[in-house]
């Protein structure tokens, strides 16, 4: 099978962020891990809907009610298909992967963890899967154990055994792609293991559904978070997959609103799937253009982006490794996605992004929200840049160029 290959220059023209110009020069955009730029199709998608098509969902009898019903619904079934998830009542809007997260660790975690039960993380998770865990362990007297990494970023799959003698493996909860490291992590495995232990599998997709194809019937895991503004989406939406079985079991997690069936003075019940779980007026319009962004990346193809951020990553990597004083962190390209976290002997990550933004290059620097795994990897922080459907070469021509002025400064 050969892949579509994506032309990102020709893309950039959806994105008006790329005709504005700085010194002749449009900014070079490395921090799409953070979120991602916005294509006229969504916005301009987004505006229709609002003119033409706004009222709340859910409630009214009217046709403009109808239509942003429809308009909303529509958008969770482009989730399904996106996931390829069984059945809509399966997909939830939050406001984004670190609420849906949080909505698993609460309301399942809450009824189902105790004293002799192990939550399992990782090293390299993002805060939004790893506190919430951490503080429901405690919560609930269960222990909290992580997977180690070595030195490439990868997990250590061999403590698992060590793990599991520690009490009833009750959760797992790992990233898809590493936020900071882009390491790819063996879900898969990490389910069959799960559920050998007796259980669940929780799946943070902030990073890799922007990026890879997702199939969570494939993962074999229980549920899976990602959020709308990583893939070309409005901020302010996200989703949430969970097995039926379990969300059928679990309490609600906010109350009030479309969440409920009856209320009476001494007792109120929950309305159905996926409503139970989507307490309050959602963001309609962000849902709605959350479904065209998934359309829109769809339609370009995740095989055509992935294989895009691979070229990329291999010539940033590459370029990068003859800086002298710089270090790479994380696996080699092969298993990676598209980011590159790294440091600058002598230099602050903050002090590097400083520099870079003169240039016009705009990278992150800091912990990305993984203070666990700095203490890893020694450092306070790294400076990251991370790529997307719009990335072109020029873009890591102008970070090694700007990173060598960053030594020029500071020699
Ligand atoms: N999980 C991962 C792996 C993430 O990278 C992020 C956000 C989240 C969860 C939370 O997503 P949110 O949309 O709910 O905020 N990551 C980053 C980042 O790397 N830089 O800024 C945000």
């Amino acid at each position: 099978m050969t892949t579509q290959r994506l032309d990102a220059q020709k893309l950039r023209a959806d994105f008006a962020v790329f005709e504005e110009l700085t010194n002749g020069r449009p900014v070079a955009y490395l921090d799409s891990a953070s979120s991602t730029q916005k294509p006229r199709q969504v916005l301009d998608a987004m505006r229709e809907f609002y003119e033409h098509s706004y009222a709340n969902v859910h409630r009214g009898v009217y046709t403009l009610a109808e239509r942003a019903t429809a308009g909303y619904e529509g958008a969770r079934e482009k989730v399904r298909a996106y996931i390829n998830a069984p059945s809509n009542r399966e997909v939830i809007f939050t406001r984004g992967a670190t609420e849906a997260l949080n909505l698993i660790a609460y309301s399942w975690g809450l009824e189902n963890l105790g004293p002799g039960d192990v939550v399992v993380i990782t090293e390299l998770e993002h805060h939004a899967n790893f506190v919430p865990w951490q503080f429901i362990a405690k919560k609930t007297g269960a222990q909290f154990a992580h997977i180690p990494i070595d030195d490439y970023g990868e997990l250590q799959l061999d403590a698992l055994d060590e793990i599991a003698t520690r009490g009833n493996v009750k959760v797992v909860a790992n990233n898809l792609v590493s936020n900071t490291l882009g390491t790819i992590n063996p879900v898969e495995k990490l389910a069959v293991w799960a559920h050998e232990q007796g259980a669940i599998m929780v799946v943070d997709a902030a990073q890799a559904a922007p990026h890879r194809h997702i199939d969570v019937q494939a993962l074999g895991c229980d549920f899976l978070a990602f959020s709308s503004h990583k893939v070309c989406g409005p901020s302010g939406v996200g989703a949430l997959w969970g097995r039926r079985e379990l969300l059928e079991e679990m309490q609600p997690f906010n109350l009030g609103g479309e969440m409920i069936r009856s209320v009476a003075l001494d007792r109120t019940s929950w309305n159905e799937l996926p409503y139970k779980f989507e307490a309050g007026t959602p963001a309609i319009a962000e849902a709605y253009g959350f479904g065209v962004a998934l359309d829109y990346v769809s339609e370009i193809g995740l095989d055509a982006i992935e294989a895009h951020e691979h070229e990329l990553v291999v010539t940033a990597m590459d370029r990068l490794g003859e800086i002298p004083g710089l270090r790479i962190f994380g696996p080699p390209a092969e298993r990676r996605t598209g980011i590159v976290s790294f440091e600058l002997e002598g230099v602050h990550p903050h002090d590097v992004a400083q520099i870079l933004n003169w240039e016009g290059v705009a990278v992150r620097a800091g912990h990305h929200c993984t203070q666990p795994l700095m203490t890893r990897l020694g450092v306070a922080a790294t400076t990251r840049a991370s790529f997307y459907l719009y990335t072109i070469e020029e873009d890591i021509d102008r970070l090694i160029d700007g990173l060598l002025k960053v030594k020029e400064t500071f020699a």
